[in-house]
């Protein structure tokens, strides 16, 4: 484990953005400073389409994490690298079949769940295919509801204190954010009893505190 010591670290982010929250909990969690640059998604078009942020991420999609002379996208790559490059909180057990039913919990949400419900799906949605208001929050509800059932229903058989056993892992990190935008889009948690346990014990801790939305510089 190669701890970087002399390099401050950069995190391109939006308050709200569930993705940059993932990478400021296992920022936080493996006690890490680093520095925020916010990137606005609505402002002036959004600032992800700055020329600027196009040239260090052709995405156009935030976070991006910059460590010295690594320019980093990709929420589970950027924690994957900080896993693998700094100590502190292991975001991955070391114990084999914990490791990857915790990969395929984070991925649950990462890639099946997260994409779908992304700011710029929503915006074609009602921009190009003239889907009202109403239409686009039942989309939402609908591709939510079908991911949390499943995941769910997979805690059952995993679920201690958190998703997977009783520490902290990347399941928890990527789980932790999409519940909080779900219920902000008024998604009823009452059928996931499990999955809001777990969500309100992680919110007890420190690390998913200060990575909260509400608790960053560009927080409005
Ligand atoms: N797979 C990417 C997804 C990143 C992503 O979708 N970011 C969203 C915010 S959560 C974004 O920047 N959206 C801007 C847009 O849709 O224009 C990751 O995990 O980092």
């Amino acid at each position: 484990m190669n701890n970087k010591e002399n390099t401050t670290i950069m995190l391109y982010s939006y308050w709200r953005s569930s993705a940059a929250y993932r990478v400021r909990i296992a920022l936080n969690l493996k006690q890490l400073d680093y520095q925020t640059t916010p990137v606005h998604l609505i402002k002036n078009g959004g600032e992800q389409h700055s020329e600027a942020f196009h040239e260090m991420n052709p995405n156009e999609l935030v976070p991006v994490l910059k460590d010295g002379d690594l320019v980093l996208n990709q929420s589970m790559t950027i924690m994957d690298y900080l896993d693998e490059t700094y100590s502190g909180h292991p975001l991955i057990p070391s114990n084999g079949e914990q490791r990857y039913t915790v990969k395929a919990l984070a991925q649950d949400v990462a890639i099946d769940i997260h994409p779908i419900n992304n700011l710029r799906v929503l915006q074609y949605l009602e921009q190009e295919c003239e889907m009202t208001a109403e239409h686009k929050q039942s989309w939402y509800k609908h591709w939510i509801g079908i991911g949390f059932e499943a995941f769910e229903t997979k805690l059952k058989h995993f679920s201690g204190l958190y998703c997977v056993g009783d520490e902290i892992t990347l399941a928890d990190i990527c789980l932790v954010p999409q519940v909080y935008n779900a219920i902000r889009f008024g998604v009823d948690m009452t059928p996931f009893p499990t999955i809001e346990s777990i969500y309100e014990r992680c919110n007890q801790q420190a690390a998913f505190i200060d990575a909260m939305p509400e608790n960053q510089i560009d927080a409005e």
